[in-house]
Protein backbone atom coordinates (compact mmCIF):
# COMPACT_ATOMS: atom_id res chain seq x y z
CA UNK A 1 0.00 0.00 0.00
CA UNK A 2 1.45 3.16 -1.27
CA UNK A 3 1.95 6.59 1.57
CA UNK A 4 -0.32 9.27 1.04
CA UNK A 5 1.67 11.65 -0.47
CA UNK A 6 -0.81 13.55 -3.67
CA UNK A 7 -4.40 13.52 -4.56
CA UNK A 8 -4.25 11.81 -7.79
CA UNK A 9 -5.02 8.25 -6.55
CA UNK A 10 -7.69 8.81 -3.82
CA UNK A 11 -11.03 6.59 -4.16
CA UNK A 12 -14.09 8.79 -4.80
CA UNK A 13 -15.60 8.11 -1.18
CA UNK A 14 -13.22 10.13 0.22
CA UNK A 15 -13.83 13.95 0.38
CA UNK A 16 -10.74 15.75 -1.37
CA UNK A 17 -9.86 19.56 -0.97
CA UNK A 18 -11.83 21.45 -3.77
CA UNK A 19 -8.39 23.67 -5.09
CA UNK A 20 -4.89 23.17 -6.18
CA UNK A 21 -2.68 23.32 -2.92
CA UNK A 22 0.24 24.64 -4.84
CA UNK A 23 -1.88 27.30 -6.86
CA UNK A 24 -1.51 29.05 -2.76
CA UNK A 25 0.66 30.67 -0.46
CA UNK A 26 1.39 30.98 2.99
CA UNK A 27 0.12 32.79 5.03
CA UNK A 28 -0.53 31.66 8.63
CA UNK A 29 2.03 30.13 10.96
CA UNK A 30 0.02 27.59 13.64
CA UNK A 31 2.01 26.85 16.42
CA UNK A 32 1.16 23.46 18.02
CA UNK A 33 0.83 21.00 15.83
CA UNK A 34 -1.54 18.62 17.19
CA UNK A 35 -4.84 16.50 16.82
CA UNK A 36 -6.66 19.35 18.27
CA UNK A 37 -5.35 21.97 15.15
CA UNK A 38 -5.70 19.51 12.70
CA UNK A 39 -9.12 18.67 13.45
CA UNK A 40 -9.76 22.51 13.56
CA UNK A 41 -8.50 25.02 12.11
CA UNK A 42 -6.55 23.40 9.49
CA UNK A 43 -10.19 22.01 8.23
CA UNK A 44 -11.58 25.61 8.02
CA UNK A 45 -8.74 26.67 6.41
CA UNK A 46 -9.18 23.97 3.70
CA UNK A 47 -12.95 25.21 3.36
CA UNK A 48 -11.81 28.63 3.18
CA UNK A 49 -9.38 27.78 0.62
CA UNK A 50 -11.89 26.13 -1.73
CA UNK A 51 -14.50 28.53 -1.44
CA UNK A 52 -12.60 32.40 -1.39
CA UNK A 53 -8.98 30.98 -1.93
CA UNK A 54 -6.03 33.17 -0.72
CA UNK A 55 -2.45 32.69 0.29
CA UNK A 56 -3.63 31.52 3.54
CA UNK A 57 -2.25 27.81 3.58
CA UNK A 58 -0.29 27.13 7.56
CA UNK A 59 2.89 26.75 8.09
CA UNK A 60 2.80 23.93 10.95
CA UNK A 61 5.22 23.81 14.17
CA UNK A 62 5.72 21.96 16.96
CA UNK A 63 7.87 23.27 19.84
CA UNK A 64 9.39 19.97 20.50
CA UNK A 65 7.81 16.81 19.66
CA UNK A 66 9.41 15.59 16.26
CA UNK A 67 7.09 13.55 15.21
CA UNK A 68 4.00 15.48 13.33
CA UNK A 69 7.29 17.01 10.68
CA UNK A 70 8.14 13.22 10.39
CA UNK A 71 4.50 12.02 9.79
CA UNK A 72 3.57 14.80 7.52
CA UNK A 73 6.68 15.88 5.53
CA UNK A 74 7.13 12.53 3.27
CA UNK A 75 3.16 13.68 2.97
CA UNK A 76 3.65 16.81 1.63
CA UNK A 77 1.44 17.90 4.59
CA UNK A 78 -1.90 15.54 3.17
CA UNK A 79 -3.72 13.66 6.18
CA UNK A 80 -6.92 12.31 6.35
CA UNK A 81 -9.49 13.66 9.30
CA UNK A 82 -12.06 10.71 9.84
CA UNK A 83 -15.34 12.37 10.85
CA UNK A 84 -17.38 10.08 13.15
CA UNK A 85 -20.56 10.59 14.38
CA UNK A 86 -23.56 7.92 16.03
CA UNK A 87 -24.76 7.59 11.84
CA UNK A 88 -21.62 7.61 9.79
CA UNK A 89 -18.03 7.67 9.03
CA UNK A 90 -16.02 9.90 6.83
CA UNK A 91 -12.47 10.56 5.72
CA UNK A 92 -12.02 13.30 4.32
CA UNK A 93 -8.56 14.87 2.96
CA UNK A 94 -6.48 18.43 4.08
CA UNK A 95 -4.35 20.16 1.81
CA UNK A 96 -4.13 23.41 3.94
CA UNK A 97 -0.84 22.45 5.61
CA UNK A 98 1.72 23.56 3.60
CA UNK A 99 4.73 22.61 5.28
CA UNK A 100 5.31 20.97 9.17
CA UNK A 101 8.19 22.07 10.81
CA UNK A 102 9.77 21.19 14.62
CA UNK A 103 11.49 23.81 16.31
CA UNK A 104 14.07 22.08 17.79
CA UNK A 105 15.18 20.40 14.55
CA UNK A 106 14.03 23.14 11.91
CA UNK A 107 15.30 26.09 13.80
CA UNK A 108 16.33 28.64 10.91
CA UNK A 109 12.76 27.76 8.81
CA UNK A 110 10.77 28.32 11.85
CA UNK A 111 12.19 31.65 12.24
CA UNK A 112 12.22 32.55 8.50
CA UNK A 113 8.49 31.55 8.68
CA UNK A 114 7.64 34.01 11.56
CA UNK A 115 9.47 36.76 10.37
CA UNK A 116 8.22 36.40 6.50
CA UNK A 117 6.23 39.59 4.94
CA UNK A 118 3.58 36.86 4.10
CA UNK A 119 2.90 35.85 7.61
CA UNK A 120 -0.03 37.86 8.42
CA UNK A 121 -1.58 35.82 11.44
CA UNK A 122 0.07 33.05 14.27
CA UNK A 123 -2.28 30.84 15.69
CA UNK A 124 -2.00 28.75 18.34
CA UNK A 125 -2.90 25.16 20.05
CA UNK A 126 -0.33 24.44 22.86
CA UNK A 127 -3.05 23.31 25.94
CA UNK A 128 -3.38 25.55 29.03
CA UNK A 129 -0.08 24.31 30.28
CA UNK A 130 2.07 25.44 27.30
CA UNK A 131 1.79 29.22 27.92
CA UNK A 132 3.34 30.07 30.99
CA UNK A 133 1.05 31.95 32.63
CA UNK A 134 0.94 33.18 36.17
CA UNK A 135 -2.92 32.80 36.92
CA UNK A 136 -2.24 34.60 40.09
CA UNK A 137 -0.89 37.78 38.44
CA UNK A 138 -1.90 37.26 34.72
CA UNK A 139 2.03 37.47 33.70
CA UNK A 140 4.74 34.81 32.95
CA UNK A 141 5.75 32.49 35.28
CA UNK A 142 9.27 32.79 35.88
CA UNK A 143 9.03 28.75 37.43
CA UNK A 144 8.29 27.57 34.24
CA UNK A 145 10.38 25.72 31.85
CA UNK A 146 10.08 27.72 28.48
CA UNK A 147 9.94 30.88 30.41
CA UNK A 148 12.73 30.49 32.59
CA UNK A 149 14.76 29.64 29.91
CA UNK A 150 13.64 32.55 27.39
CA UNK A 151 14.13 35.28 30.06
CA UNK A 152 17.52 33.79 30.57
CA UNK A 153 18.42 33.44 26.57
CA UNK A 154 15.73 35.51 24.77
CA UNK A 155 17.51 35.85 21.44
CA UNK A 156 17.84 31.82 21.41
CA UNK A 157 13.67 31.46 22.26
CA UNK A 158 12.18 27.48 23.07
CA UNK A 159 8.79 28.48 24.27
CA UNK A 160 5.80 30.15 23.45
CA UNK A 161 6.21 33.57 24.86
CA UNK A 162 9.87 33.72 24.08
CA UNK A 163 9.12 32.90 20.79
CA UNK A 164 6.46 35.45 19.13
CA UNK A 165 8.05 38.39 21.26
CA UNK A 166 10.87 37.46 19.67
CA UNK A 167 9.53 37.40 15.84
CA UNK A 168 7.62 40.49 16.96
CA UNK A 169 10.59 42.49 17.56
CA UNK A 170 12.54 41.03 14.58
CA UNK A 171 9.38 42.44 12.15
CA UNK A 172 8.93 45.66 13.71
CA UNK A 173 12.80 46.25 13.46
CA UNK A 174 12.70 45.08 9.83
CA UNK A 175 9.55 47.63 9.19
CA UNK A 176 7.04 44.74 8.61
CA UNK A 177 3.67 45.10 10.45
CA UNK A 178 2.92 42.48 12.71
CA UNK A 179 0.86 39.12 12.88
CA UNK A 180 -2.28 38.74 14.50
CA UNK A 181 -1.90 36.29 17.40
CA UNK A 182 -4.49 33.82 17.55
CA UNK A 183 -5.11 32.09 20.87
CA UNK A 184 -6.93 28.70 19.78
CA UNK A 185 -7.08 26.96 22.88
CA UNK A 186 -9.58 26.69 25.97
CA UNK A 187 -8.56 29.34 27.98
CA UNK A 188 -10.73 32.10 29.22
CA UNK A 189 -10.53 35.12 27.37
CA UNK A 190 -7.54 33.59 25.44
CA UNK A 191 -6.81 36.58 23.32
CA UNK A 192 -6.51 38.97 26.50
CA UNK A 193 -4.72 36.59 28.27
CA UNK A 194 -1.96 35.84 25.62
CA UNK A 195 -1.93 39.66 25.17
CA UNK A 196 -1.16 39.78 28.66
CA UNK A 197 1.20 37.32 29.04
CA UNK A 198 3.23 38.72 25.85
CA UNK A 199 3.65 42.29 27.50
CA UNK A 200 4.74 41.09 30.47
CA UNK A 201 7.67 38.84 28.58
CA UNK A 202 8.45 41.98 26.74
CA UNK A 203 8.34 43.87 29.42
CA UNK A 204 11.30 41.91 31.24
CA UNK A 205 13.04 40.97 27.82
CA UNK A 206 12.20 43.79 25.31
CA UNK A 207 10.81 46.82 26.59
CA UNK A 208 10.90 49.05 23.54
CA UNK A 209 8.73 46.36 22.48
CA UNK A 210 5.70 47.31 25.47
CA UNK A 211 4.11 49.72 23.49
CA UNK A 212 3.92 48.35 20.34
CA UNK A 213 2.26 44.97 21.27
CA UNK A 214 0.20 46.65 23.63
CA UNK A 215 -1.37 49.02 20.78
CA UNK A 216 -0.35 47.59 17.44
CA UNK A 217 -0.54 43.49 17.32
CA UNK A 218 -4.41 41.98 17.54
CA UNK A 219 -5.04 39.39 19.59
CA UNK A 220 -8.50 38.45 18.70
CA UNK A 221 -10.37 35.81 21.04
CA UNK A 222 -11.62 32.87 19.65
CA UNK A 223 -14.26 29.67 20.96
CA UNK A 224 -12.87 26.70 19.56
CA UNK A 225 -15.00 23.21 19.44
CA UNK A 226 -14.64 19.53 18.34
CA UNK A 227 -13.49 16.47 20.40
CA UNK A 228 -10.81 14.91 19.38
CA UNK A 229 -9.78 11.67 21.17
CA UNK A 230 -5.82 11.10 20.96
CA UNK A 231 -5.28 9.22 18.12
CA UNK A 232 -4.41 4.87 18.02
CA UNK A 233 -3.21 2.25 16.07
CA UNK A 234 -7.14 1.96 14.99
CA UNK A 235 -7.04 5.07 13.24
CA UNK A 236 -4.63 4.52 10.90
CA UNK A 237 -5.98 1.20 10.00
CA UNK A 238 -9.19 2.67 9.33
CA UNK A 239 -7.49 5.92 7.21
CA UNK A 240 -6.16 2.94 5.08
CA UNK A 241 -9.24 0.91 4.66
CA UNK A 242 -11.17 4.29 3.85
CA UNK A 243 -8.76 5.79 1.27
CA UNK A 244 -6.35 3.04 0.23
CA UNK A 245 -3.55 4.24 1.87
CA UNK A 246 -0.84 4.31 4.29
CA UNK A 247 -1.39 7.36 6.30
CA UNK A 248 0.96 7.83 9.55
CA UNK A 249 -0.80 11.50 10.04
CA UNK A 250 -4.26 10.28 10.24
CA UNK A 251 -6.65 11.86 12.78
CA UNK A 252 -10.43 10.88 13.67
CA UNK A 253 -12.96 13.18 15.76
CA UNK A 254 -16.45 13.69 15.81
CA UNK A 255 -18.26 15.17 12.61
CA UNK A 256 -19.96 18.33 14.98
CA UNK A 257 -16.98 21.41 15.77
CA UNK A 258 -17.56 25.55 16.13
CA UNK A 259 -15.84 27.83 15.97
CA UNK A 260 -16.73 31.30 17.00
CA UNK A 261 -13.94 34.45 16.71
CA UNK A 262 -13.55 38.25 17.33
CA UNK A 263 -13.46 39.67 14.07
CA UNK A 264 -9.97 41.58 14.66
CA UNK A 265 -7.89 40.75 11.63
CA UNK A 266 -5.77 43.71 10.45
CA UNK A 267 -3.56 42.33 8.34
CA UNK A 268 -6.50 39.69 6.96
CA UNK A 269 -8.08 36.39 7.29
CA UNK A 270 -9.41 33.40 4.95
CA UNK A 271 -12.73 33.11 4.36
CA UNK A 272 -12.99 30.91 8.01
CA UNK A 273 -17.16 31.21 7.58
CA UNK A 274 -16.54 29.32 4.86
CA UNK A 275 -16.09 26.42 7.01
CA UNK A 276 -18.83 27.49 9.48
CA UNK A 277 -16.83 30.01 11.58
CA UNK A 278 -19.26 32.75 13.32
CA UNK A 279 -17.76 36.15 13.51
CA UNK A 280 -19.25 38.10 16.64
CA UNK A 281 -17.92 41.25 18.51
CA UNK A 282 -17.36 39.91 22.09
CA UNK A 283 -16.85 36.26 21.95
CA UNK A 284 -16.33 36.04 26.12
CA UNK A 285 -20.10 35.04 26.39
CA UNK A 286 -19.74 31.64 23.91
CA UNK A 287 -16.58 31.01 25.86
CA UNK A 288 -17.84 30.61 29.36
CA UNK A 289 -20.58 28.50 27.98
CA UNK A 290 -18.41 26.09 25.95
CA UNK A 291 -15.21 26.00 28.71
CA UNK A 292 -18.38 25.64 32.08
CA UNK A 293 -20.79 23.57 29.78
CA UNK A 294 -18.66 20.86 27.52
CA UNK A 295 -15.27 21.02 29.40
CA UNK A 296 -17.02 21.34 32.65
CA UNK A 297 -18.65 18.57 32.53
CA UNK A 298 -16.18 16.53 30.60
CA UNK A 299 -13.97 17.31 33.71
CA UNK A 300 -16.38 16.08 35.93
CA UNK A 301 -17.44 13.08 34.32
CA UNK A 302 -13.33 12.59 33.32
CA UNK A 303 -12.58 11.81 37.39
CA UNK A 304 -15.89 10.01 38.69
CA UNK A 305 -15.62 8.40 35.21
CA UNK A 306 -12.09 7.12 35.57
CA UNK A 307 -11.86 6.62 39.32
CA UNK A 308 -15.03 4.09 39.10
CA UNK A 309 -13.12 2.50 35.82
CA UNK A 310 -14.92 3.56 32.61
CA UNK A 311 -12.33 3.76 30.08
CA UNK A 312 -14.52 5.92 28.02
CA UNK A 313 -16.74 9.26 27.72
CA UNK A 314 -19.47 6.85 26.05
CA UNK A 315 -19.06 4.81 28.86
CA UNK A 316 -19.40 7.18 31.20
CA UNK A 317 -22.53 8.13 29.54
CA UNK A 318 -24.23 4.44 29.58
CA UNK A 319 -23.54 4.45 33.31
CA UNK A 320 -27.33 5.62 34.32
CA UNK A 321 -26.26 7.27 37.09
CA UNK A 322 -22.94 9.54 35.96
CA UNK A 323 -25.25 9.89 32.60
CA UNK A 324 -28.07 11.66 35.78
CA UNK A 325 -24.94 13.72 37.45
CA UNK A 326 -23.65 14.73 33.83
CA UNK A 327 -27.04 16.74 33.03
CA UNK A 328 -27.58 17.90 36.59
CA UNK A 329 -23.55 19.51 35.81
CA UNK A 330 -25.14 20.93 32.56
CA UNK A 331 -27.82 22.79 33.93
CA UNK A 332 -25.97 24.17 37.27
CA UNK A 333 -23.27 25.38 34.99
CA UNK A 334 -26.10 26.52 32.66
CA UNK A 335 -27.34 28.43 35.27
CA UNK A 336 -24.13 29.94 36.00
CA UNK A 337 -24.45 32.14 32.35
CA UNK A 338 -25.98 35.40 31.51
CA UNK A 339 -28.43 34.41 28.51
CA UNK A 340 -26.86 34.98 24.96
CA UNK A 341 -28.87 35.95 22.08
CA UNK A 342 -29.82 33.31 19.59
CA UNK A 343 -28.22 30.34 21.55
CA UNK A 344 -30.76 27.96 23.82
CA UNK A 345 -28.82 26.50 26.73
CA UNK A 346 -31.07 23.87 26.96
CA UNK A 347 -30.72 22.30 23.41
CA UNK A 348 -27.07 23.21 23.68
CA UNK A 349 -26.97 20.73 26.82
CA UNK A 350 -28.88 17.95 25.18
CA UNK A 351 -26.31 18.13 21.76
CA UNK A 352 -23.38 17.74 24.49
CA UNK A 353 -25.26 14.60 25.98
CA UNK A 354 -25.87 13.29 22.29
CA UNK A 355 -22.07 14.11 21.31
CA UNK A 356 -20.72 12.64 25.04
CA UNK A 357 -22.52 9.51 23.64
CA UNK A 358 -21.05 9.07 20.38
CA UNK A 359 -20.88 5.46 19.91
CA UNK A 360 -17.87 5.79 17.55
CA UNK A 361 -15.54 7.53 19.55
CA UNK A 362 -12.90 6.43 21.67
CA UNK A 363 -12.39 9.57 23.78
CA UNK A 364 -10.52 8.52 27.36
CA UNK A 365 -11.90 9.66 30.20
CA UNK A 366 -7.81 9.41 31.50
CA UNK A 367 -7.46 11.50 28.64
CA UNK A 368 -9.46 14.34 29.73
CA UNK A 369 -8.20 13.70 33.66
CA UNK A 370 -4.74 15.00 32.44
CA UNK A 371 -3.71 18.64 33.71
CA UNK A 372 -6.44 18.97 35.82
CA UNK A 373 -4.35 22.20 37.46
CA UNK A 374 -4.96 24.08 34.70
CA UNK A 375 -8.34 22.92 33.85
CA UNK A 376 -10.27 22.83 36.92
CA UNK A 377 -9.94 27.17 37.30
CA UNK A 378 -11.89 27.96 34.31
CA UNK A 379 -14.37 24.95 33.80
CA UNK A 380 -15.59 24.18 37.74
CA UNK A 381 -14.32 27.35 40.06
CA UNK A 382 -15.46 30.13 38.20
CA UNK A 383 -18.69 28.41 37.43
CA UNK A 384 -19.19 27.53 40.94
CA UNK A 385 -17.93 31.27 42.53
CA UNK A 386 -20.26 32.97 40.17
CA UNK A 387 -23.49 29.92 41.85
CA UNK A 388 -22.14 31.01 44.94
CA UNK A 389 -22.91 34.82 44.09
CA UNK A 390 -25.96 33.45 42.34
CA UNK A 391 -27.07 31.46 45.66
CA UNK A 392 -27.41 28.60 43.54
CA UNK A 393 -26.91 25.08 44.22
CA UNK A 394 -22.98 24.55 44.80
CA UNK A 395 -23.09 20.82 45.03
CA UNK A 396 -22.40 20.13 41.18
CA UNK A 397 -19.36 22.01 41.19
CA UNK A 398 -18.44 20.67 44.59
CA UNK A 399 -18.69 17.20 43.69
CA UNK A 400 -16.59 17.89 40.43
CA UNK A 401 -13.97 19.55 42.75
CA UNK A 402 -14.33 16.13 45.11
CA UNK A 403 -13.38 13.76 42.31
CA UNK A 404 -10.75 16.05 40.89
CA UNK A 405 -8.82 15.83 44.14
CA UNK A 406 -9.76 12.18 44.57
CA UNK A 407 -8.04 11.53 41.66
CA UNK A 408 -5.17 13.32 43.08
CA UNK A 409 -4.88 10.21 45.26
CA UNK A 410 -3.34 8.70 41.95
CA UNK A 411 -5.39 5.18 42.21
CA UNK A 412 -8.64 3.94 41.12
CA UNK A 413 -11.79 2.47 43.32
CA UNK A 414 -10.07 -0.89 42.45
CA UNK A 415 -6.64 -0.11 43.83
CA UNK A 416 -5.06 0.39 40.39
CA UNK A 417 -2.36 2.91 40.32
CA UNK A 418 -1.71 5.35 37.47
CA UNK A 419 0.02 8.80 36.75
CA UNK A 420 -1.55 12.37 37.03
CA UNK A 421 0.13 13.70 33.99
CA UNK A 422 -0.43 17.43 35.63
CA UNK A 423 2.31 20.34 35.63
CA UNK A 424 1.69 20.35 39.25
CA UNK A 425 1.84 16.53 39.46
CA UNK A 426 4.52 16.49 42.57
CA UNK A 427 2.91 19.80 44.68
CA UNK A 428 -0.73 17.61 44.40
CA UNK A 429 0.96 14.81 44.87
CA UNK A 430 2.21 15.97 48.33
CA UNK A 431 -0.89 18.03 49.01
CA UNK A 432 -2.93 14.95 49.17
CA UNK A 433 -0.68 12.76 50.39
CA UNK A 434 -2.81 12.56 53.76
CA UNK A 435 -5.30 10.65 51.35
CA UNK A 436 -7.71 12.48 54.28
CA UNK A 437 -10.05 14.52 53.60
CA UNK A 438 -10.33 17.66 55.07
CA UNK A 439 -6.47 18.13 54.81
CA UNK A 440 -6.70 17.28 51.58
CA UNK A 441 -9.15 19.35 50.85
CA UNK A 442 -7.15 22.25 52.39
CA UNK A 443 -4.15 21.08 50.79
CA UNK A 444 -5.21 20.77 46.95
CA UNK A 445 -7.37 24.05 46.79
CA UNK A 446 -4.70 26.06 48.89
CA UNK A 447 -2.08 25.14 46.17
CA UNK A 448 -1.46 29.13 44.57
CA UNK A 449 -3.42 30.36 41.57
CA UNK A 450 -5.95 27.37 42.21
CA UNK A 451 -8.92 27.85 43.48
CA UNK A 452 -10.12 31.85 44.17
CA UNK A 453 -10.31 32.81 47.67
CA UNK A 454 -13.37 33.89 48.15
CA UNK A 455 -14.41 30.01 47.36
CA UNK A 456 -11.97 28.69 49.15
CA UNK A 457 -13.07 30.66 52.41
CA UNK A 458 -17.08 29.77 52.14
CA UNK A 459 -17.35 27.46 54.90
CA UNK A 460 -20.67 26.02 52.40
CA UNK A 461 -18.71 24.99 49.77
CA UNK A 462 -15.65 23.61 52.15
CA UNK A 463 -17.83 21.43 54.03
CA UNK A 464 -19.76 20.37 50.49
CA UNK A 465 -16.68 19.52 49.06
CA UNK A 466 -15.51 17.68 52.32
CA UNK A 467 -19.03 15.76 52.01
CA UNK A 468 -18.63 14.33 48.70
CA UNK A 469 -14.63 13.45 49.24
CA UNK A 470 -15.30 11.72 52.73
CA UNK A 471 -17.45 9.43 51.04
CA UNK A 472 -16.13 9.01 48.18
CA UNK A 473 -12.90 7.52 50.05
CA UNK A 474 -14.90 5.87 52.74
CA UNK A 475 -16.72 4.18 50.57
CA UNK A 476 -16.01 4.61 46.47
CA UNK A 477 -16.19 6.85 43.65
CA UNK A 478 -19.32 4.34 42.58
CA UNK A 479 -21.34 4.63 45.29
CA UNK A 480 -20.85 8.05 45.96
CA UNK A 481 -21.81 8.85 42.33
CA UNK A 482 -24.97 6.44 42.63
CA UNK A 483 -25.68 7.88 45.79
CA UNK A 484 -25.73 11.89 44.70
CA UNK A 485 -27.34 10.57 41.28
CA UNK A 486 -30.25 9.21 43.87
C1 LIG B 1 -11.48 18.05 26.79
C2 LIG B 1 -11.33 18.95 25.56
O1 LIG B 1 -9.39 17.00 27.05
C3 LIG B 1 -10.17 17.83 27.52
O2 LIG B 1 -9.93 18.43 28.55
O3 LIG B 1 -12.42 18.62 27.65
O4 LIG B 1 -10.19 18.67 24.84
C4 LIG B 1 -12.56 18.87 24.66
O5 LIG B 1 -12.70 17.61 24.06
C5 LIG B 1 -12.51 19.94 23.59
O6 LIG B 1 -12.37 21.19 24.19
C6 LIG B 1 -13.74 19.89 22.71
O7 LIG B 1 -13.77 21.00 21.91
Amino acid sequence: MTRLSSLDTLPDTVRQPAYDPAAHGTGIVHIGLGAFHKAHQAVYTDDALAVSGGDWRIAGVSLRSTEPARELTPQNGLYSVIERSATGTQARIIASLAEALCLQTDRAAVLVALTAPQTHIVSITVTEKGYGLDRATGGCDPNHAAIRADLSDPANPQGLAGLLVWALGQRRSRGLPPFTVLSCDNLPENGKLTRNLLIDFARHTAPDLVDHITHDVAFPATMVDRITPARGPATLTLAQELTGHEDAAAIECEAFRQWVIEDHFPTGRPAWEAGGAIFVPDVSPYEAMKLRMLNGSHSMLAYAGFLSGHKYVRDVMADPDLAVLVRRYLAAASATLDPLEGVDFDAYADDLAERFRNPHLGHETYQIAMDGSEKMPQRVFAPALEALHRGQSLAPFAFATAAWIRYTFGRTDDGTTYALRDPREAALQSASASQEAATALAGVLGLPGLCPAELRMNDAWLSSVEGFLSQMIETGVAATVRDFAG
